[in-house]
């Protein structure tokens, strides 16, 4: 069985630690990643990162993970809030997903209390910065061990 994980990250992520640092944390998204993958090693779990800005290709990495990886991860940035491809998409994986984020949209602006990912996703963790993609990699192995 594999041991990859997926990390997805969405629109804008790759400006970590450049700028807006109050709402998103001074580590570039290299070190938060990084983070994560020495938590998931501990694990036994191998993980595999990919950012972009653009939905389509966010899209394809979903589909190339289908039978492939174990788990996904994903961060979708904004599309969050409106990328109906991305839930279409993750519906298809038969893997455990977690929805991540560095901020808490629900205490941010209302356009930002709406998930689209959230309905396919096994569970949300937000608002707790760097530490959240930890958590992630927690939650994952969690979900892992039970299925
Ligand atoms: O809190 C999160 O992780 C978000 O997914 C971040 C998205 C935002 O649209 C979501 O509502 C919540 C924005 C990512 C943009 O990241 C930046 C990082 C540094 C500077 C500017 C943007």
């Amino acid at each position: 069985m594999s041991r990859t994980v997926l990390v997805l990250s969405g629109p804008n992520l790759n400006l970590l630690g450049e700028r807006d640092p109050a709402m998103y944390g001074s580590a570039t998204l290299g070190e938060v990643i990084a983070a994560a993958a020495t938590r998931a090693a501990a694990a036994g779990l191998t993980l595999e990162h990919h950012q972009s800005n653009h939905e389509g290709v966010l899209v394809d990495l979903i589909h190339d993970a289908r039978q492939r990886c174990a788990a996904i991860i994903i961060n979708p940035g904004a599309l969050t809030h409106y990328g109906w491809s991305l839930h279409d998409a993750l519906a298809t994986f038969e893997g455990p997903v977690v929805e991540v984020h560095l901020s808490n949209p629900a205490a941010r602006e209302p356009w930002r209390h709406t998930s689209v990912v959230a309905p396919v996703a096994d569970g949300t963790i937000a608002g707790f910065g760097q530490a959240g993609y930890v958590l992630a990699v927690d939650a994952v192995e969690r979900l892992l061990e039970g299925s």
